[in-house]
């Protein structure tokens, strides 16, 4: 994502000041050690208005992210969901992004965190397709990293953490290299965990299959929405551990994620995954999630948010 939003304005320490003047001292806390929490958040253009997809349960993990990390962030959950509704509104947005990230700022240096200042920083654009319409349409190509997730007692994986991306980095840098579009990564002990920003689904003869959360990934806020509908329109939904070579042998494959929201995944380390383009189950899980979203569906699980 690169963007030219320079007329827009950013949400910072409880003021909206212009996105030029969003900056902060080179000597921060969180430039040196990655000392942030953050959230991706996606507001749609339904035809009642703008609405955040799930507001409350994002506010809520970004609170948990930091609890996590000691961090105490300044303001009631409340406050921040209606921070986020004003930052969509005063740029006269309608579908776009949000990242709210909270961070350790100018203090001192040194490893230790707890005399650093706490920041809440709520920014948005329009961003498009993660992984690009023609993926949406069509699935993209991924392959296995190299790299693993973190295990359990080293990064919090449940933790949104700025610096947990450094490990994703790692895995998108050499899928790129390598010719695909995204890296899927696994667990410690070799089991299947996510994209380097996605939560992943198995299809198999019908029946949908992800990783348990003990399988060092995030507990994605899309992962459980796809669940629930999921059994909403009859799937049976299991999560578990997963082997890599059941993602080969799998009818379907597909990513969810609040940036990637359902994108189907064609081929697998040059492996073509069932039909070769987005299947059956992929497109009607997309197709649903898209008129939940965009409100042309009833929001029977209350998740949408007017701004
Ligand atoms: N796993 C990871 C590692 C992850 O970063 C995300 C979101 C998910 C799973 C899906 O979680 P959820 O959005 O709650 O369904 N990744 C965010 C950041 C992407 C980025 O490139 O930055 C996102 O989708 O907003």
């Amino acid at each position: 994502m690169a963007w030219d939003d320079t007329a827009s304005k950013i949400w910072m320490d409880g003021k909206i000041i212009d996105w030029k003047d969003a900056n902060i001292h080179v000597l921060s806390h969180v430039v040196h050690y990655g000392t942030s929490v953050f959230e991706g958040i996606r507001a749609y253009d339904t035809e009642n208005g703008v609405a955040v997809f799930r507001l409350k349960e994002h506010v809520k993990r970004l609170f948990d992210s930091a609890k996590i990390y000691k961090i105490d962030i300044p303001y009631t959950q409340e406050e921040v969901a209606e921070a986020i509704r004003q930052t969509v509104r005063v740029n006269d947005l309608k579908s776009c992004y949000i990242r709210p990230i909270v961070f350790r700022g100018y203090g001192e240096l040194g490893v230790n965190p707890l005399n650093c200042p706490v920041n809440v920083v709520i920014a948005a654009w329009e961003w498009g397709s993660y992984l690009g319409e023609e993926g949406m349409a069509n699935g993209v190509d991924i392959g296995v990293s190299t790299w693993r997730k973190p295990a359990p007692d080293t990064f919090p994986t449940l933790a949104k953490c700025g610096a947990n991306y450094m490990n994703s980095q790692l895995a998108k840098i050499e899928a790129i290299e390598n010719g695909f579009d995204e890296a899927i990564m696994l667990d410690y002990t070799g089991y299947v965990s996510e994209g380097s920003g996605e939560n992943i689904f198995l299809v198999e003869d019908g029946v949908l299959h992800t990783p348990t959360i003990a399988s060092s990934n995030l507990r994605g806020i899309t992962r459980d929405s796809i669940i629930t509908v999921a059994k909403d329109l009859g799937y049976e939904v299991i999560e578990e551990t997963i082997t890599r070579e059941r993602l080969y042998l799998a009818d379907e494959v597909f990513f969810t994620g609040t940036a990637a929201e359902v994108t189907p995944i064609r081929s697998i380390d040059h492996k073509t995954i069932g039909i070769g383009k987005r299947g059956p189950v992929a497109e009607e899980i997309q197709s649903t999630f898209f008129e939940i979203v965009e409100g042309s569906k009833d929001d029977k699980y209350g998740w949408l948010d007017f701004i």
